[in-house]
C-alpha cells in the first residue's frame, strides 16, 4: 500500500480545511482538526484523520450542527452542564473545562455532563487536560447499538468507552482509554477498508454466528471484551451518560439516527478527582518530595557547616 507522509501541522492543516469548506464554524472545525491531527499522532488510526469521513457525512446527513455554540449551565456546587446544541462535543468540553476545573480544586471532586452532543472523539483527549493541571479524570460515553450484552445476539449497548487519567507531577500521566466491546466499532471499519479479517472474539453475524469477516459484524453485533465483565461496564456507561445526565442510551441514539448513518448522538459524563484535597496536609509531604528530587534540599549554611564539622 502506498502512504503520504505529512507533517502534523499539515495535517491539522488539511483537517481544519476540509472541515471549513464544508461548513463547520473555525471554532469547531479548530477543535476538531486538532483531536483527529493528536489521534492520528499518538497511534490511534481508528480515531486519527479517518474519521473526518464520517464527520463530515454525518454532516451532509444533516445529524450534526456545524456552528451550534454550546451553553455552559452551573447546574450545583459540584456539577457542570454543557449542552452541546446539536455540535459535536469538542467545543462543549473546552469551554466547560475551567468551571470544572475551578470546582473540583473547590470541592475535591466535581463532574462535567455534556449533553446533546454527537460523539466521534477519542475520551484520552478528554481527561488529559485534567491531568496536566494535575487532577484524576474518568469519561465514558454510550453510542449507538452496536454490541450484543454478554449472551445475547441482538444489539443492545454501544462500544461505551471508559477513559481514566492519573497526574504523576512532571512525568507523562498515566492514561487508560478503552471500549467496553472487544474493539472500537471504528477498527472494524478500518480493517473492512483494507480488506483484511478481524480477530477472532471481536463479533457475531446477523445470525448470531462467530466471525471474522468485518463487514458481517458490522451488520451483525459487535461483542463486549471480557464477556460478562465488559458487558457490566458497558451497562454502567449507558446509565452513568444516559439517564444519570438526562441524555440517550445507545439504543435511542441509533433510534434517533433512523437509518441516516451518522455519528452517535447523546451525552458524555466526565468527573474529575483533586489528589491535594483528598490528601489534605499529606499533599503537601508529596510536593515537598517532588521538588527536592528535581531541585534538591536547601540547608541553611549555619547548619550544613555545623553538620560537616562532625566529619572530623
Ligand atoms: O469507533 O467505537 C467507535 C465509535 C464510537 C463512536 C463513534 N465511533
Amino acid at each position: 500500500m502506498t502512504t503520504v507522509n505529512i507533517a502534523l501541522k499539515e495535517a491539522y492543516q488539511l483537517a481544519f480545511d476540509v472541515l471549513s469548506s464544508n461548513g463547520f464554524s473555525a471554532a469547531h472545525a479548530d477543535a476538531i482538526a486538532r483531536n483527529v491531527t493528536a489521534g492520528e499522532r499518538d497511534g490511534c488510526a481508528s480515531h486519527g484523520l479517518w474519521r473526518l469521513l464520517g464527520i463530515v457525512e454525518t454532516l451532509r446527513k444533516g445529524k450534526v450542527s456545524p456552528d451550534a455554540e454550546p451553553t455552559i449551565v452551573d447546574q450545583a456546587p459540584a456539577i457542570v452542564k454543557a449542552d452541546a446544541n446539536g455540535a459535536y462535543s469538542l467545543c462543549a468540553y473546552e469551554k466547560a473545562l475551567p468551571l470544572l476545573i475551578e470546582k473540583t480544586r473547590h470541592c475535591g471532586i466535581a463532574a462535567l455532563a455534556i449533553n446533546r452532543c454527537v460523539h466521534f472523539s477519542a475520551l484520552f483527549a478528554d481527561v488529559e487536560p485534567l491531568t496536566d493541571v494535575g487532577l484524576v479524570g474518568y469519561a465514558c460515553t454510550p453510542s449507538h447499538a452496536w454490541v450484543a450484552p454478554a449472551g445475547g445476539t441482538q444489539p443492545l449497548f454501544g462500544t461505551n468507552p471508559i477513559a481514566f487519567g492519573w497526574p504523576r507531577g512532571a512525568k507523562p500521566p498515566f492514561i487508560f482509554d478503552m471500549a467496553t466491546s472487544a474493539a472500537a466499532r471504528g477498527e472494524i471499519q478500518l480493517h473492512q477498508r483494507a480488506g483484511k479479517p478481524i480477530p477472532e472474539g471481536w463479533g457475531i453475524d446477523s445470525d448470531g454466528q462467530p466471525t471474522t469477516d468485518p463487514q458481517a459484524v458490522l451488520d451483525g453485533a459487535m461483542l463486549t471484551f471480557g464477556g460478562h465483565k465488559g458487558s457490566a461496564l458497558a451497562a454502567m456507561v449507558e446509565l452513568f451518560a444516559g439517564p444519570l445526565i438526562g441524555d440517550m442510551t445507545s439504543a435511542e441514539s441509533l433510534a434517533w439516527d433512523n437509518g441516516a448513518g451518522g455519528l452517535p448522538y447523546g451525552g458524555e459524563l466526565i468527573l474529575a478527582l483533586d489528589p491535594q484535597r483528598f490528601l489534605g496536609a499529606e499533599a503537601g509531604t508529596h510536593l515537598a518530595r517532588e521538588r527536592s528530587e528535581k531541585q534538591g534540599l536547601d540547608v541553611s549554611r549555619g547548619l550544613y557547616d555545623e553538620i560537616c564539622a562532625l566529619r572530623g
